[in-house]
């Protein structure tokens, strides 16, 4: 989508510190850390929000997370992370392209909400 902020970091027109990248999903990190590591793992496929998920590309939710503990390991998240995902006014999505917010490198607070 030509007006997607993390289309545009997939194709590179916006810059980002990168992660992990394959030919399905981008992992980089994010511009406002809450946590020593946070990083974001988007499809390259456009899906707005989790709520668009449905059973015709659903694949890619699991690729991105039969990769995580790749990407987690690659950040030295040996103790453990979180995985969150914001979808809609509610949830606080503020980018309307599907992505998994990885957090870690410390305690994290048990309130997330
Ligand atoms: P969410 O609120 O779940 O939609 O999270 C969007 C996240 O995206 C937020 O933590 C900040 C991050 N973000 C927004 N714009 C950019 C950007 O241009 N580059 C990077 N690296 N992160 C961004």
């Amino acid at each position: 989508m030509s007006d997607c902020i993390f289309c545009k970091i997939v194709d590179g027109s916006i810059p980002s510190t990168k992660v992990y990248e394959d030919d399905k999903i981008l992992a980089f990190k994010d511009l406002n850390p809450q946590a020593p590591v946070h990083t974001l793992i988007v499809p390259k496929q456009h899906i707005c929000c989790a709520d668009q998920i449905t059973a015709d590309n659903c694949e890619i939710v699991g690729y991105i997370f039969s990769k995580i503990p790749e990407i987690a390991k690659s950040l030295g998240l040996e103790n453990g992370y979180r995985i969150v995902n914001n979808c809609g006014e509610d949830g606080c999505q503020s980018v309307k392209h599907l992505h998994f917010h990885l957090l870690g490198g410390k305690k994290l607070a048990e309130n997330m909400a």
